[in-house]
């Protein structure tokens, strides 16, 4: 696309919206100042291409869709089978899998479909057929009663969250956690690392029927192969929830024993993350679970978003482009290169670095809470997420860590200089940050002090580092 284009394109959109409710536009166009400007480090967030937003807006936002590809309870779904259809398709190809379901919303969704799939397959229910015959409303209090009693006690055995894991892995405050009986696996104290023969033992304790792997805060590769040994030596299904890295396998950076789909059953993902696309989720699986994945609508997802799978549909084509490899490649070279430049200036790394797209900074080392740094960092134009590292003193709200990935900015452009220079602003601010006190005099896990001259030259300096590198250069809004 030109650059008059891309302008154009949105310029006329958002005149379009302003017509209408002028506040709208101004906060769309506000929020592109905003991340043209700020120093994102979210390990769970990018910027996905103008094709990809483009093809977000427009009249399949008005389509009902239920159902799947040629299978639809609507009407004049040609259209939005073709886009399904073109979306599962590279998706395939990408992966290398033998089937690919792209309705899910996001990840939580992705994992719900892939969770009811396993049990779909592996319990024998009758009231679970039931229930995939009819729309949830429809079920009467004795079909559920039957549901809870034949599905009752199915066991999922996942990371624990402070070592990384995710909320949707059986934790209590998601339904995963309500739907499973859980326990979780976590990492070795003395290296961080997953230890695979604990995890094989805690399998061969708790006979898990779902065994999941994949993280949101691991900064390491995990070897699927040994899991799925695992998984079969209890004859567990082996589930991997990819989002995070999505983009690192379809780049092929992650690969043999590190490529997840090749060895698990099902595999779920979030399209925006390393993957670069739209906000929304994705499940592949073999011939075997194919036939309940496709069951995902209605039986746990609203209808699907016709609009937002037209825009998988073109990232993921993105995706199939020789050059996000290399794209996938830099984003593991810029962790690397963040990581090497924190620890030379004597931080705290769980694991003591990174083998993938995310850095995790034990900022107790600084004196500080996760909630501490997080503050003083986006104060200082630093954009982070705090999180918990393992065994975490300071519990899931306060923290003791602070989450850093590059997908982001590795997309704008910026490089291992860059990245050296942003472990030295990063450093500056945690080691001038110090702890605050609550209006008693106590200590507080959430008020701090940092000098406000400190944090405007830190937001000056991060400023201009991303000035060489426009954020949409082609997209002027005038
Ligand atoms: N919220 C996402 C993340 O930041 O990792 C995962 O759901």
């Amino acid at each position: 696309m030109s650059r008059n284009a891309e302008s154009t394109a949105f310029r006329s959109a958002l005149e379009v919206v302003r017509g209408v409710e002028p506040r709208v536009a101004d906060a769309i166009a506000a929020e592109l100042a905003d991340q043209r400007e700020s120093l994102k480090l979210i390990a769970s967030e990018n910027y996905a291409s103008p094709a990809t937003l483009l093809a977000m807006g427009n009249w399949f936002s008005d389509k009902y869709a239920e159902g799947t590809v040629g299978r639809r309870f609507y009407a004049g779904c040609q259209n939005v089978d073709t886009v399904e259809a073109l979306a599962a398709e590279h998706a395939r190809e990408l992966f290398g899998a033998s089937h690919a379901y792209v309705q899910p919303h996001s990840g939580i969704d992705a994992n719900l479909v892939a969770f009811w799939a396993v049990l779909a397959d592996r319990v024998e229910s009758p009231a679970l057929r039931r229930a995939q015959a009819r729309q949830v409303n429809d079920l009467t209090e004795a079909d559920w009663f039957a549901l809870r009693r034949e599905l009752g006690n199915q066991r999922m055995l996942g990371m624990s969250l402070d070592a990384g894991g995710h909320l949707t892995h059986g934790f209590r405050p998601n339904i995963s956690g309500k739907m499973f009986d859980q326990r979780s696996y976590g990492t070795d104290p003395a290296t961080g690392l997953i230890d695979y023969d604990r995890v094989a033992e805690a399998a061969r304790e708790f006979k898990p029927l779902i065994l999941v792997a994949g993280y949101s805060a691991y900064p390491r590769k995990v070897n699927f192969r040994i899991m799925r040994e695992i998984a079969d030596s209890v004859g567990a299904t082996f589930m991997v929830d990819m989002a995070h890295f999505a983009g690192l396998v379809a780049g092929k950076v992650f690969t043999g024993d590190f490529d997840p789909v090749p060895h698990a059953h099902i595999v779920t993902t979030t399209t925006h993350k390393s993957l670069r696309g739209p906000r929304g989720g994705m499940v592949l699986c073999g011939p075997e679970l194919a036939d309940q994945v496709d069951r995902g609508c209605p039986m746990v997802l609203g209808g699907p978003l016709p609009h937002v799978m037209a825009a998988k549909a073109v990232a993921l084509a993105e995706a199939r482009r020789p050059d996000f490899a290399d794209y996938a490649q830099r984003i593991v070279d810029n962790a690397q290169a963040l990581a090497d430049g924190l620890l030379r200036r004597g931080a705290t790394l769980v694991t003591g670095g990174t083998d993938n797209h995310l850095v995790l900074i034990d900022v107790s080392g600084y004196g500080l809470t996760g909630r501490q740094a997080e503050q003083a960092l986006l104060d200082s134009g630093i954009v982070t997420n705090r999180n918990s590292v393992p065994q975490d003193p300071n519990g899931a709200w306060y923290t003791s860590g602070i989450r850093i990935g590059t997908p982001a900015l590795t997309t704008r452009g910026l490089g291992a200089a860059e990245m050296d220079a942003t472990a030295e602003l990063i450093h500056t601010v945690l080691s001038q940050t110090t702890p605050g006190t609550g209006p008693d005099g106590a200590p507080s896990k959430a008020k701090y002090v940092l000098d406000p001259a400190v944090a405007e030259s830190v937001g000056k300096q991060a400023a201009d580092l991303l000035t060489p590198f426009p954020l949409y250069p082609a997209v002027d809004l005038g």
